[in-house]
């Protein structure tokens, strides 16, 4: 039987229970349609860094390329260790080393949720730059704690990195509805954001059949909210990228229903999918965390494996769930109930 090797990591607070949520639809799919997923759960977390003061082995990232993917919950335990170490710990360096340079992120209303906004239909495709830009990490700080002190963070925009996940945009848009939206603020940020805008501008004479406009990224977050039906594909750095996601999670109902990967599209390494929310350490273990985003994610996760069809059926699943109403209303459901509902509709 074909068998898919699996590194789990469920990290801090709800991620724990999302994940376990995710892996038992993703165990249900497969044994149903012939295939097996082997797992391999690590303990990297928060609570992993208290006990050896590094978020993952200094081996981690080597034992993790064995795999096929990476099914990630979330991370983060503000309480014990600071966000900027536990994100640069673990997260960050495996999207970096990975090269997953293509974070996507779709948002849509499934069936039955109510969305805070007028429009009821729209169908996003967010790409978020994965590697690079404000995330980059490179800065330091000096004269600290004194008057003089200084905090320099660099935005580091390549022509590889920028030009790799533009095309991805536009590849991802002509396999769509043909319409890419590139997020800047050229007008503030005269070098890198430029550069950004000129090699969308070079790349689009290569994709005469898509649609490319350019936004600002103050004008794309109104767009977002004032008219979200007349958005296909939007491409954006990696901190824009980032806030317009959680945006995107809000219109679709909230950050339950935001699904990620981060792929890497060579496949010179494994993938790694995770929900767009982060840890919720004020409802962790409670018991009462929607898993719907985490599933879709590991449904995101069979479609890379090329599991297409089992992707779909996952997908389906939630959606005729969401429209009996399970898992649709924050706080109502257990997340054991939203997990059956979506397995019994799986049958
Ligand atoms: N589900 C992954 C997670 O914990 N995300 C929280 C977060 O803050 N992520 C930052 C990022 O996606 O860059």
């Amino acid at each position: 039987m074909k068998t898919y090797s699996i590194a789990v990591i469920p990290g801090d607070g709800i991620g724990a229970d999302v994940t376990d949520a995710a892996w038992s639809v993703l165990q249900v799919a497969a044994r149903t349609c012939g295939f097996a997923l082997n797992g391999t759960e690590f303990p990297w977390s928060c609570a992993f860094y208290k006990e050896t003061g590094r978020m993952m082995p200094e081996d981690g990232i080597e034992t993790l390329r064995a795999f096929d993917a990476i099914l990630l919950g979330a991370v983060g335990w503000p309480a014990e260790v600071p966000d900027s170490v536990s994100l640069h710990g673990l997260l960050l360096p495996i999207r970096k080393a990975f090269v997953q340079y293509a974070n996507i992120r779709p948002h849509r209303l499934l069936p039955g949720v109510q969305g805070p906004l007028r429009a009821e239909k729209f169908d996003i495709l967010c790409i978020r730059e994965n590697t690079e830009g404000e995330y980059s990490g490179a800065g330091g700080r000096v004269h600290q704690g004194t008057v003089d002190e200084v905090a320099v963070e660099t935005s580091i925009f390549t022509r590889t990195g920028v030009e790799r996940i533009l095309r991805f945009g536009f590849e991802q848009a002509r396999a769509r509805r043909g319409r890419l939206a590139s997020v800047t603020k050229s007008n503030a940020q005269k070098y890198s954001m430029v550069f950004w805008d000129e090699i969308t501008a070079e790349l689009s004479a290569e994709y005469p059949d898509v649609e490319v406009s350019s936004y600002h990224i103050d004008a794309m977050a109104a767009r977002m909210v004032m008219a979200p039906e007349s958005l296909d594909v939007v491409v954006a750095s990696n901190l824009f990228g980032d806030i317009l996601t959680d945006l995107g999670a809000a219109i679709q109902g909230g950050l339950g229903f935001a699904a990620s990967a981060n792929i890497n599209p060579q496949r010179s390494a494994p993938s790694m999918f995770e929900p767009v929310h982060g840890s919720a350490p004020d409802i962790a273990a409670l018991g009462i965390a929607n898993p719907i985003a985490a599933i879709w994610s590991g449904a995101m996760m069979l479609d890379h494996l090329g599991e297409k069809d089992v992707a779909v059926r996952i997908i389906a699943a939630i959606e005729a769930a969401t429209a009996r109403g399970i898992g649709i209303f924050p706080g109502r459901d257990r997340t054991e109930t939203i997990t059956n509902g979506i397995i019994a509709a799986l049958s």
